[in-house]
């Protein structure tokens, strides 16, 4: 079960470096109270060894050459396997649920009493966002400045150039296309910032007599589409620079990034695209073609009737979506009085309190 060789040794099947066996040590000189590692790589002897090794009821124990004690418990050994493929990628372990245009709404809207009153169902709705990139609330109240109490439920305004939310109506000199009744084709927002906001939220206070509906596209679910059918356009996507700007009196805001962006495994990361924003795209001559037809089968991917979810929104309903995965647009002119307040938060404080919450119920089913 315990063998012990040069630089490592094998416990359960399970190689350890000595040095990595060190930086890990649980006691509490090297270890914070906190969970918070007190220990400096600076500090740390490549070539320590152990004196003593011994296995005391599945623990294991290690006096080292200068005296130091280390102890490791079974579920911390347990849960460490360094070696195996995966170990460093949780993202594995928390594939999106992609979607198509049959999306299920009713599987992802919830009740904001709900939500406020129950923690499980809290936990639902941002375990929809997080999963789907998408949820909807309902009965959310209908009074100026709501969407900030939504966003208190799991983290924090991101305030941007438009202020710490934006109202969507249609105005006289709009700085932004969206401020008007045109319909808007699928885009993410702010695709000229970095970090762009990841999550976006809009509240209906008004809906259009006519017009006004709300287009939903899963980015994720498309690419993974234009992947399989066209995979030298996907190529074209996640490695062609196009840049972004926006820029007024106030504001110059740019970035230069892909429609398709992928992270070092390979996995998608973030789609990037905004029709309104985009700036005039500079290549070599021979390549421009081959990009542009790329560039616009995507779009026809994304708009097709195989992806986009149609969707009105009416007074007191809300979404919320991951504005890294999810491309939203306005599909029709919107006639009449319409509107939407909207503002931005981050999915980072969104995926910790769910987490929390996660513990939190797991513990009182345990003590039930
Ligand atoms: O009016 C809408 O439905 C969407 C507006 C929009 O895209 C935005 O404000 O970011
Ligand atoms: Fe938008």
């Amino acid at each position: 079960m315990l063998t012990l060789h040069d630089s490592h040794l094998v416990y359960n099947n399970q190689p350890l470096h000595y040095f990595w066996l060190k930086d890990n040590c649980r006691c509490s000189a090297c270890l914070h109270s906190s969970g918070q590692r007190l220990q400096e790589i600076l500090d740390l002897d490549l070539t320590i060894q152990p004196e003593v090794v011994r296995i005391e009821r599945g623990e294991l124990f290690i006096t080292w050459q200068d005296g130091h004690q280390s102890r490791y418990s079974q579920t911390f050994l347990g849960s460490m396997h360094y070696d195996e493929q995966d170990a460093n990628n949780n993202a594995a372990l928390e594939q999106p649920v992609l979607w198509d245009g049959k999306l299920d709404a009713p599987a992802i809207t919830f009740g904001y009493p709900d939500v406020l009153s129950r923690q499980d169902i809290k936990r639902d709705w941002l375990a929809a966002v997080k999963q789907f990139g998408l949820a909807f609330l309902q009965d959310v109240p209908n009074v100026d400045k709501q969407l900030f109490k939504v966003v208190e439920q799991f983290g924090f305004v991101r305030d941007t150039n438009y202020g710490s939310h934006f109202e969507v109506i249609a105005e006289e000199n709009p700085v932004n296309l969206a401020y008007t009744p045109k319909p808007l084709s699928l885009h993410t927002d702010n695709a000229y910032r970095h970090p762009v906001p990841t999550l976006q939220l809009l509240h209906c206070l008004v809906s259009a007599e006519k017009g006004g509906v709300t287009a939903l596209t899963d980015g994720f679910y498309a690419a993974e589409l234009l992947q399989q059918r066209f995979p030298q356009q996907y190529q074209l996507l996640t490695s062609t620079p196009v840049t972004y700007r926006f820029k007024n009196a106030d504001t110059d805001l740019e970035h230069t990034g892909y429609i398709i962006e992928l992270n070092n495994n390979g996995s998608l990361e973030r789609i990037r695209l905004n029709n309104r924003s985009i700036q005039a795209i500079k290549l070599p001559f021979a390549e421009m073609a081959g990009f542009y037809a790329a560039y616009q089968n995507f779009s026809r991917i994304l708009h097709s009737e195989e992806c986009k979810f149609l969707c009105t929104l009416k007074p007191g309903e809300l979404m919320i979506f991951n504005n890294e995965r999810i491309l939203h647009g306005r599909e029709v002119a919107a006639e009449g009085a319409r509107h939407l307040q909207g503002c931005y938060a981050d999915i980072d404080s969104l995926k910790s309190t769910l987490a929390v919450l996660e513990t939190t119920l797991e513990y009182q089913m345990e003590t039930k």
